[in-house]
């Protein structure tokens, strides 16, 4: 019995090299099919992904088809999150909705879960709510932000 505890050691010793190995070519493998998955259309930051696949309508339907993908309208938290977003923008040239509105309370933009922003990129002037019916926030292909109509039809960006 004396040397079998050891010669079971140096096989999982062995095993445990061959996973390492593999683990290896994983995330090698891993990190390359990202780059394919998010060109050109996606940008990660951080832990969160931005994706668009050209889909154009209003505020309403544009949550929906998030939503229905197990993700949200997209909802910038800091300046690097909206300009992976505005890299998205400018390169549709089409400004898009975020997962942002005041119509429950008019001036008081919130996420689409009802948390108050935290993080706004408004253009000088804005949001107006220009002739009484802007409650969405489109954005455009310099990042920033203007109130408008949800009516409207604009680019989707979800976020993952
Ligand atoms: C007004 C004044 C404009 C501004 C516009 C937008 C509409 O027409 O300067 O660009 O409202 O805020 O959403
Ligand atoms: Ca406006």
């Amino acid at each position: 019995k004396g040397d079998s505890g050891l010669s079971e050691i140096n096989l999982l010793k062995t095993q445990v090299s061959i996973l390492e190995r593999k683990l290896d070519t994983l995330q090698n493998s891993f990190s390359k099919y990202k780059k394919v998955i998010m060109f050109p259309n996606g940008r990660i930051v951080g832990e969160k992904v931005f994706m668009t696949n050209g889909y154009e309508s209003s505020f309403e339907n544009l949550k929906q088809r998030c939503f229905q993908a197990g993700g949200q309208l997209a909802s910038p938290r800091n300046s690097a999150e909206n300009t992976a977003i505005q890299q998205i923008v400018a390169l549709h040239d089409k400004a898009v909705f975020l997962g942002i509105n005041d119509i429950r309370t008019e001036g008081q933009f919130q996420y689409l879960n009802g948390q108050a922003i935290t993080y706004s990129n408004w253009l000088p002037g804005e949001p107006n709510n220009d002739r009484g019916i802007e409650d969405c926030v489109e954005v455009f292909a310099d990042g920033k932000w203007n109130d408008r109509s949800c009516k409207e039809t604009r680019l989707i960006i979800c976020e993952f």
